[in-house]
C-alpha cells in the first residue's frame, strides 16, 4: 500500500515536473503588454499567450521565436535576431522547404485590440528556447503569408518577449 502510494506519487511528481515559465510581453513603446507561458513536454513547446485589450491592431499578426533574448530595444526589437534555427530560404508553415523551428501561425488580435492563444509547436523544445542566448516571442505588424522569405512579408516588430 505504501509503496504503490509513493510510486503514484512519483509518477505524479515527473509530469509536475514538466518546467513551465511565464515571460511578459512588451509592445512598442517597451511597455507590458501581456504574458506568454511556455510549457515544455517532450515533443515541443505548449504556448499559452494573452495580450490586454488596447495592444495590438486588430487582425492577423505574424508571430515567431528568434534568436536571442534581447527585447531592450524598444519598439524595434531588432536585437532578438533573427528566426529561431534560421536556415535560407526555410521560412514559413506552407513553404515546401522549410519550416525554420522559430515558425509559428499566425496570432489573430481581436477588434479590441486584445489576443488569446493556446497552441502548440513541435517544431522547437523549451529547453532549446532556453539555451544559450535564450530566445525571444516576437509578434510583427502583419500577417506571415508562410510562404514569402525571410519572413513571410510579416514586416516590423510590434511586441517581444525575452526567453531564458
Ligand atoms: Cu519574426
Amino acid at each position: 500500500m505504501a509503496a504503490a502510494g509513493l510510486s503514484a506519487a512519483l509518477a505524479l511528481g515527473s509530469s509536475a515536473a514538466l518546467a513551465a515559465d511565464t515571460y511578459e510581453i512588451l509592445g512598442k513603446d517597451g511597455k507590458r503588454i501581456g504574458e506568454v507561458t511556455l510549457t515544455g513536454s517532450p515533443h515541443g513547446t505548449l504556448i499559452d499567450l494573452e495580450i490586454a485589450a488596447g495592444s495590438l491592431a486588430a487582425g492577423k499578426r505574424g508571430m515567431h521565436f528568434h534568436e536571442n533574448a534581447d527585447c531592450s530595444d524598444a519598439g524595434e526589437y531588432k536585437k532578438s535576431g533573427s528566426h529561431a534555427g534560421h536556415g535560407e530560404g526555410k521560412h514559413g508553415l506552407l513553404n515546401p522547404n522549410g519550416p525554420e523551428p522559430g515558425d509559428l501561425p499566425n496570432l489573430i488580435v481581436l477588434s479590441d485590440g486584445s489576443a488569446q492563444a493556446a497552441l502548440f509547436t513541435s517544431l522547437i523544445k523549451l529547453e532549446e528556447l532556453k539555451a544559450e542566448n535564450g530566445s525571444a516571442l516576437v509578434i510583427h505588424a502583419e500577417k506571415d503569408d508562410h510562404t514569402s522569405q525571410p519572413i513571410g512579408n510579416a514586416g516590423a516588430r510590434v511586441a517581444c518577449a525575452a526567453i531564458k
